[in-house]
C-alpha cells in the first residue's frame, strides 16, 4: 500500500474505532487508491487525503414529536454533508433504529465518489434518524416528519444540500418533509428528490435505482461473454430497489427465484410473483411471511440470511450493509453464481466481496451499480431548474445511457490501473480522480 495512505488509514482507524461502518468503508476504498497516490505526490503535499476522509460537517439534532396517544417522543436526526466539491451535497435519508453517525458517514463517504462516478455535478450526503416508521400511523409519520424539518430546513436548499429518499424513507415521507420545508421557507425550489409526480418529481425515478443496476449489470455480463436472458437471479429486499431490481430482471428475460425482507425469505422456483410482493410490501406494508399464501406456491424461510442458500447465476443484495457475509458468499460460489452486484450500499462484507473477486465472479460494488437512483435524482434537479418535466422514456433513455458509461468508465479505469476485471477499484479510483481534481482547484476548503 502507498504509505501515505496508508498512515492516513491509521489515523482514521485509530479517531474513528467506534465508527464500525465507516472504518469498514474506508478500509475497501483508501487501499485501493494507493496506485492514484504513487502517480501523484501533489495529492500529499496538498493533504488531500486527510481532508477527502473528513466529512465538510455534521449536523446532529433532536427531533420531539409527539404520538397518537398524546405521548411527547423523542429522536434524533443527523445530516452529514461529506463533500461539495463538484456540487451540492446530495442524498438521501434514511429512517430505521439502527441508524448511527458511523452508519451515515459510511454512507456519505460512499455517497460522494457514486455521486461522481455518474458524471452528474453531485457531492455526497446522506442523513437519517434512529425513528423507526414500522407500524406508525401516517400521522405520526407526518409529525415526525415536520419536526425533522423544523431543524433541518436551515441546512439544505436546492443549491446547497439536496436530501431524498432511502431506507424507511419513500414519496410519503419526502412529501412530508418537502411540504414542510416549503411552509418554512416559502420556497418552491425543487429541494428534495423522489417527489411525487404531481410536485415537482420526475418520472422514473421511482424505478430507477433498480432499473439502473440491471442496465449496469447488462453491459458488465455482455462484456464477459455472458447473457442475463434464462439466468436465475436472487434480489435480497423487498423495498424500492429491490422491487424494480426484480421487474426489470424479468423483463430482461431472468427468472427470479427468491427476495427477501428483514425477518425472512421466500423461494419461488416457478418465479417470484412480482404483483404480490408490491401488494403485501409496498401497499400494505406487511410481511414477506404472507407470500406463500397469497400467491399459493413458494416457500418461506426464517432469517434473512437463508436467501443465499439457493443456486443461482446471479446475486443481487438489494436490502442493507452487510447482508451477504464469507459463508453466504462461499455457498453462492457454491451454487455457481456468476455474477453479483450490489443494489444496496456495501451489502457484502469485505471477506465476502474479495471470496467472490478471488473465485472469478464478476463483481460490481454499490458505488457503479446502484448510481442509478441518485442520477435520476440530479436529472429531477436539473428538470426542477428549468421548471420542466421530462416523459418516462426520456428520464429511462438518459439513466441507462448514464449507467452504461459508468460501466465503461469503470472497466477502463480498472484496465488502465493495471487491474483489468476488478470492478471495485476501477469505481473507486475513477470516482476518486474526479473529486481529487476539484478539492485541487479549489485550494484549501
Ligand atoms: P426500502 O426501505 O424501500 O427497503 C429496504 C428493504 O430491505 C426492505 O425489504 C427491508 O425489510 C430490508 N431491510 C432493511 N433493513 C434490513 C436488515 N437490517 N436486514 C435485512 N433486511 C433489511 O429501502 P430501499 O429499497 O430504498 O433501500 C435498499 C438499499 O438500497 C439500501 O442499502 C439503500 O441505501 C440502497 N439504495 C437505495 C437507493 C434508493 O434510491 N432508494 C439508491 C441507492 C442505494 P423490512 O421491510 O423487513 O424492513
Ligand atoms: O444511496 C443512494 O444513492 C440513495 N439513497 C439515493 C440518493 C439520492 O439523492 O437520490
Amino acid at each position: 500500500m502507498n504509505p501515505y495512505v496508508s498512515r492516513v488509514l491509521e489515523e482514521v482507524k485509530a479517531r474513528y474505532a467506534h465508527e464500525r461502518e465507516f472504518l469498514q468503508a474506508a478500509q475497501e476504498m483508501l487501499p485501493s487508491l494507493s496506485s492514484v497516490f504513487d502517480q501523484h505526490p501533489e495529492y500529499e503535499q496538498a493533504s488531500l487525503l486527510e481532508r477527502f476522509i473528513e466529512p465538510e460537517r455534521v449536523i446532529i439534532f433532536r427531533v420531539p414529536w409527539v404520538d397518537d396517544q398524546g405521548r411527547p417522543r423523542v429522536n434524533r436526526a443527523y445530516r452529514v454533508q461529506f463533500s461539495s466539491a463538484i456540487g451540492p451535497y446530495k442524498g438521501g435519508i434514511r429512517f430505521h433504529p439502527s441508524v448511527n453517525l458511523g452508519i451515515l458517514k459510511f454512507l456519505a463517504l460512499e455517497q460522494t465518489l457514486k455521486n461522481s462516478l455518474t458524471g452528474l455535478p453531485i457531492g455526497g450526503g446522506k442523513g437519517g434518524s434512529d425513528f423507526d416508521p414500522k407500524g406508525k400511523s401516517d400521522g405520526e409519520v407526518m409529525r415526525f416528519c415536520q419536526s425533522l424539518i423544523n431543524e433541518l430546513y436551515r441546512h439544505i436548499g436546492a443549491s446547497i444540500d439536496v436530501p431524498a429518499g432511502d431506507i424507511g424513507v419513500g414519496a410519503r415521507e419526502v412529501g412530508y418533509m418537502y411540504g414542510q420545508y416549503k411552509r418554512l421557507t416559502g420556497l418552491y425550489d425543487g429541494t428534495y428528490t423522489g417527489k411525487g409526480l404531481s410536485f415537482g418529481g420526475s418520472s422514473g425515478r421511482t424505478q430507477a435505482t433498480g432499473y439502473g443496476l440491471l442496465y449496469l449489470v447488462d453491459a458488465m455480463l455482455r462484456q464477459n461473454g455472458l447473457d442475463i436472458a434464462g439466468m436465475r437471479v436472487i434480489v435480497s429486499g423487498s423495498g424500492n430497489v429491490a422491487i424494480h431490481a426484480a421487474e426489470k430482471a424479468m423483463q430482461m428475460g431472468a427468472l427470479v427465484i427468491a427476495m427477501s425482507d428483514s425477518d425472512g425469505s421466500i423461494y419461488d422456483s416457478e418465479g417470484v410473483q412480482l404483483e404480490v410482493i408490491r401488494q403485501i410490501k409496498l401497499q400494505e406494508r406487511g410481511r414477506i411471511s404472507d407470500y406463500p399464501r397469497r400467491a399459493g406456491r413458494g416457500e418461506y424461510r426464517e432469517g434473512a440470511a437463508g436467501i443465499w442458500q439457493h443456486r443461482c447465476d446471479l446475486a443481487l443484495p438489494c436490502a442493507t450493509q452487510n447482508e451477504l457475509d464469507l459463508d453466504s458468499a462461499m455457498a453462492l460460489v457454491k451454487g455457481g453464481v456468476k455474477a453479483v452486484a450490489e443494489g444496496a450500499n456495501m451489502p457484502a462484507t469485505l471477506e465476502a466481496t474479495a471470496f467472490f473477486q478471488s473465485q472469478g465472479v464478476l463483481f460490481a460494488s454499490g458505488k457503479a451499480a446502484n448510481a442509478g437512483g441518485v442520477a435520476v435524482s440530479a436529472l429531477e434537479m436539473s428538470q426542477n431548474a428549468m421548471r420542466l418535466n421530462w416523459t418516462f422514456e426520456e428520464v429511462d433513455r438518459q439513466l441507462k445511457d448514464v449507467m452504461e458509461r459508468i460501466f465503461e468508465k469503470v472497466s477502463r479505469t480498472a484496465a488502465r490501473y493495471a487491474r483489468p476485471g476488478d470492478y471495485v477499484t476501477g469505481a473507486n479510483i475513477a470516482g476518486f480522480l474526479k473529486v481529487a481534481e476539484a478539492m485541487m482547484a479549489q485550494g484549501v476548503v
